[in-house]
């Protein structure tokens, strides 16, 4: 089946309607599969205020009774999950096992939510004056925006959304113009959620599909309280001076330039599997994806021998087809981009109208130039290392601090590598890739990565307004640091 069709015959199993203007083509062979109708001037501001309306009704429903709602959208998701994820193949291009895994993330997310929605704990504070208690509650926020990038266009929105929902505040999405039939995929999922639960106020889940001028209104609406934007540091660097001009918040997660050490006692197999599945893996299109591999000169030529026998092996093509592990890049821009860092790219002739390309290995005698850049693409530098410091120093000289991870079977290097001194960024790894975080911690990362955190751990404060409340039972009024202020 040609991907058009597939699209067809999934967007109707879906339940997605979708028509309008704004085409999506699969990186697949290049052609449209679909279309949606794209937001109009007038949509930003109306839909904000619809979610603001939204928003004073939903921060009074109890947050375990909010955890319902998040609840049937994991359950209409679980019975979604694999037109979903072969939708996500088609827009995206990544392979079915990393689309069904995408969908798995947007599982696992509403089930943490669930739990969440029973646990926004504050803290009771001693309070220093006699009969008196102090204590911090969360409240709701208020409305948020979240911006979203093509390769991950599903799940990045149920990070943001889950959370959110059992927090007490609206979503207003802007998916990247590259994905739109997946996001009108979820809204339609997420239709069947709102109309099981029965009662949840109007506007309380909302999509505005468009380019940039969409995700500018919606950046700069004062309804939105907090942004919460993925993608690159560029837009990142123009988003976050725009909403804290308005003294609103921002949760950034952006470019990511991630390294492994391969330390001389490193498992060399173990490695391997790694560095494979981080570095070509969604054909290098992850935030978190191994770009820079720094390998003791021990083991270096070991190494990357049998690398460049394993990436010559790599099943390039049509990411439908099961034995495939490396799909095409998104667009021929993506392409340019690797031409440009890699000039000896090998395009594979896979499927026409796609670009399809080896995922490539470049040695390197320093770290420098396009190698302390993102590049958006399967460009795996390797560079050689001496002594650990160096290693270290290697791992954390770049702007982006997003993940990181070694392998080595040297406690004392291991631990070095988590240490204060260790890995700057806001993941590192032992003995796994710095790719496909679990949901459960939290997500993000320092320095130009722009030091949000989304998804697990305590994440969702981000999503809440802290209170901090004292009262006094007593029938005197002291006053904090003994302070006497008589008539
Ligand atoms: C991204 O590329 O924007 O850790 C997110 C990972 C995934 C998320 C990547 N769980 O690789």
């Amino acid at each position: 089946m040609t991907p058009t069709d597939e699209a067809h015959d999934l967007l109707s199993r879906l339940g997605v309607r979708a028509e309008g203007y704004l085409t999506s083509l699969s990186p697949i062979d290049g052609r449209p599969i679909g279309s949606v109708a794209e937001a109009g001037p007038n949509d930003v501001a109306e839909t904000c205020e619809r979610a603001h309306a939204a928003f004073l009704a939903w921060r009074l429903v109890p947050a375990p009774r909010r955890g319902e709602l998040v609840r049937l959208l994991g359950e209409e998701l679980r019975a979604a999950k694999e037109p979903l994820a072969r939708l996500v193949t088609l827009e995206a291009g990544k392979i079915v096992q990393e689309g069904l895994g995408e969908v798995q993330e947007m599982i696992d997310i509403c089930d943490y939510a669930v739990g969440l929605s029973r646990q926004l704990y504050g803290l009771t504070i001693a309070s220093e004056r006699p009969s008196h208690r102090m204590m911090e509650q969360w409240h709701p926020l208020g409305v948020v925006g979240v911006i979203s990038a093509f390769n991950f266009p599903v799940a990045v929105w149920a990070w943001n959304a889950a959370l959110a929902l059992v927090c007490g505040d609206p979503v207003i999405w802007k998916p990247s113009e590259k994905t739109p039939l997946t996001a009108a995929a979820v809204m339609a999922i997420v239709g069947r959620a709102l109309h099981r639960f029965g009662d949840a106020p109007d506007g309380l889940l909302a999509c505005l599909q468009g380019g940039r001028e969409v995700g500018e209104a919606l950046v700069d609406h004062p309804r939105v309280a907090l942004v919460s934007a993925t993608g690159s540091t560029a837009m990142g660097r123009s988003v976050g001076p725009r909403v804290a001009a308005r003294f609103g918040r921002s949760l950034l997660e952006l470019g990511g330039n991630n390294a492994m050490i391969v330390a001389p006692s490193a498992d060399l197999g173990l490695a391997e599997r790694a560095i494979l599945f981080s570095a070509a893996g969604t054909a290098g299109q992850r935030c978190t994806t191994l770009r820079r591999l720094i390998v003791h000169e021990s083991v270096a030529d070991t190494l990357v021998v049998r690398l460049r026998t394993l990436f010559g092996k790599i099943r390039i093509g049509d990411p439908r087809e099961p034995q495939t592990l490396v799909g095409p890049l998104i667009d021929e821009g993506a392409f340019e981009a690797m031409r440009r860092a890699c000039p000896e790219v090998e395009r594979v002739a896979a499927v026409d109208g796609g670009f399809y390309v080896r995922p490539a290995i470049v040695e390197v005698d320093a770290q420098q130039g396009k190698m302390l850049q993102e590049t958006f693409a399967p460009v795996l530098y390797v560079v050689r290392y001496r002594d650990f410091d160096e290693a270290i120093a290697l791992n954390n000289a770049v702007v982006q601090g997003l993940s990181s991870s070694i392998f080595t079977n040297d406690l004392k290097e291991a631990e070095r590598f988590l240490s204060a001194a260790g890995s700057d960024c806001g993941i590192a790894n032992v003995n796994i890739g710095p790719s496909g975080a679990e949901i459960g911690g939290a997500f993000g990362g320092e320095k130009e990565t722009g030091g949000g955190r989304e998804s697990g751990s305590d994440s969702w404060r981000a999503y809440m307004r802290r209170a901090t409340n004292t009262i006094n039972y007593s029938d005197e009024l002291p006053l904090a640091q003994g302070i006497t202020f008589d008539p």
